[in-house]
């Protein structure tokens, strides 16, 4: 590797950043920023397809901080990387209203995919990102254009891992052989109150080899050469998600508490001096050096001219295929057909007909007006009555398919499903019955907090399901939808109602 020189600078004054940050705010977690900066050198020094000047560019490489306690990773990253988040707001880490919150928030802070902190979620929002990234090459590019072509690049720690819902995810992902996803395993053998093996002793790796991950096993996770090796062959990788366990050495950086649990939060903050000056860094505070920043300066200038490159295969696809155009600019714009309402059945004040019989008539009708609805159901489109006909299952095999078969997988479900709306192209939905809205309900909150244009869909919500018994009855579980913030819940009574609330989701 040509640069591995001012990649290992970049990766100790990234170092600095977390420590300097950290320590000024004294609160905040310096364990992953530190363990894995030279994860985080390679890849937004080397590896990622991104414009650091248009973090929105929709070909752009989506990278999740699943373990989003470790945000200073991904802020001293941004920064080094040349996107808009000077050092002012480095130093006001952890201010209200600063662009660099406690954990990364969606839409606060650009190159921020997604809001992380509650673990395991980002796991399965990549996944959902690695499926809206395949949704969108097999909507939208063409023989002779290429427009969609990313990775999703997550980056998790042993707690994301120790998840459910990253299990459920990762599951599904391997099914589905999302071959674009990368899942970067930071494995440091630490958690929070203590050594990751008291409470963990499975092979993780795997686990992964088992869901149907390539996977990849570095043992020096400082190795450079390493990291960078593992990822090519992620990215050359055509049939399987990629699972890379990275051996790193928590809070690598501060002797005191490197490799113990007492590195993870912010603890080792109060070693700052002499950490800086072992990692060899100059007195003055947030210290970026002259030839890091050149560094990344050109390697900016190359990822924009990249960029200007696929500009002009887009102006060529616009060209050639404007009706493909028109709808990728509505998904964009979050455009929903004005005349909706019009274009559902209209059912009589009288209709004796079941609400989700009605949802099924509502969502088919919705499914012709908007071609980028996805519906999906934890295995129960039988009677959430949600399935689109006639446009097919998204599968390994068919990536044009808008029902998503989540399997019994709720939680992972919700998450997928927030990874769907944060991609910004499609308008995505999963169902279940109203009762196992619980099972969910982490990413649901998370739905709502983040403003996503996604909905769900929850059925059987009655004491009379009867036979089934009290563990299918919803009796609280509509006003505990009803407390989360920013959640509309809409309870439709009969099928006009019904359509109304479709038409409103
Ligand atoms: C769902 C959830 N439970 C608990 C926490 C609190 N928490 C934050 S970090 C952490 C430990 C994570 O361990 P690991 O992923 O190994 O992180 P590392 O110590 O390597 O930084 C815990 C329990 C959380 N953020 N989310």
């Amino acid at each position: 590797m040509q640069n591995q020189e001012i990649l290992q600078s970049a990766a100790d004054q990234a170092r600095g950043l977390a420590i300097d940050a950290i320590h000024a705010c004294s609160s905040g977690h310096l364990g992953l920023p530190l363990g894995a900066a030279e994860v985080g050198a390679v890849l937004f020094g080397q590896d990622l397809k991104v414009d650091p000047s248009d973090a929105q560019w929709i070909n752009r490489d989506r990278f999740v901080l699943s373990a989003g306690h470790g945000s200073m990773f991904l802020y001293g990253w941004l920064h080094l990387a040349g996107f808009d988040l000077p050092i002012e707001e480095i130093k006001n880490f952890r201010q209200l209203h600063s662009k660099t919150p406690g954990h990364p928030e969606y839409m606060e802070t650009p190159g921020v995919e997604c809001t992380t902190g509650p673990l395991g979620q980002g796991v399965a929002n990549a996944v959902g990102m690695a499926v809206a990234g395949k949704m969108a090459a097999a909507h939208f590019n063409t023989a002779e254009h290429e427009i969609f072509n990313h990775q999703v690049i997550a980056l998790a720690g042993d707690g994301c891992l120790q998840e459910g819902v990253a299990a459920e995810a990762a599951s599904l992902a391997g099914h589905l052989a999302l071959d674009n996803l990368t899942l970067i395993y930071d494995s440091n053998d630490v958690t929070l109150d203590a050594m990751a093996d008291a409470s963990q002793s499975e092979s993780v790796i795997d686990r992964f080899a088992a869901y149907g991950f390539n996977c990849i096993l570095i043992e020096d996770g400082h190795d450079m050469l390493a990291i960078t090796d593992a990822l090519a062959q992620a990215r050359s990788q055509t049939e399987k998600p990629t699972f890379i366990e990275v051996k790193t050495t928590i809070a690598k950086g501060i002797p005191e508490v490197a490799g113990t649990a007492g590195g993870h939060g912010e603890g080792g903050a109060k070693f700052a001096e002499s950490a800086r000056q072992g990692l060899g860094l100059p007195e003055e505070t947030f210290y970026v050096s002259d030839d890091v920043r050149s560094f990344f300066e050109s390697r900016k200038a190359q990822q924009v001219e990249s960029r200007q490159q696929w500009d002009a295969t887009f102006s060529a696809w616009q060209a050639a295929n404007p009706d493909k155009a028109a709808l990728l600019a509505s998904g964009l714009n979050r455009e929903v057909p004005a005349d909706l309402m019009d274009q559902v059945q209209v059912f009589a004040e009288d209709a004796k007909v079941a609400t989700r019989a009605a949802g099924s008539q509502v969502i088919n009708d919705l499914a012709k007006a908007m071609p980028l609805l996805i519906s999906g159901s934890a295995d129960l489109h039988g009677s959430t009555k949600n399935y689109i006909k006639e446009v097919g299952d998204f599968t390994a095999d068919n990536h044009s398919g808008r029902n998503m078969l989540f399997g019994i997988r709720e939680h992972a479900m919700g998450a997928i499903v927030n990874g769907i709306g944060y991609y910004g192209i499609f308008r995505p939905s999963g169902a279940t019955f109203a009762v196992f809205a619980d099972y969910m309900r982490p990413s649901v909150r998370i739905s709502a907090l983040t403003n996503l244009p996604i909905f769900h869909i929850w059925t059987h919500d009655s004491v009379a399901v009867g036979e089934d018994g009290p563990t299918h009855q919803p009796v609280e579980t509509v006003s505990g939808l009803r407390v989360i913030p920013n959640l509309d819940v809409i309870r439709p009574a009969d099928p006009e109602e019904t359509a109304g609330a479709f038409v409103a989701a």
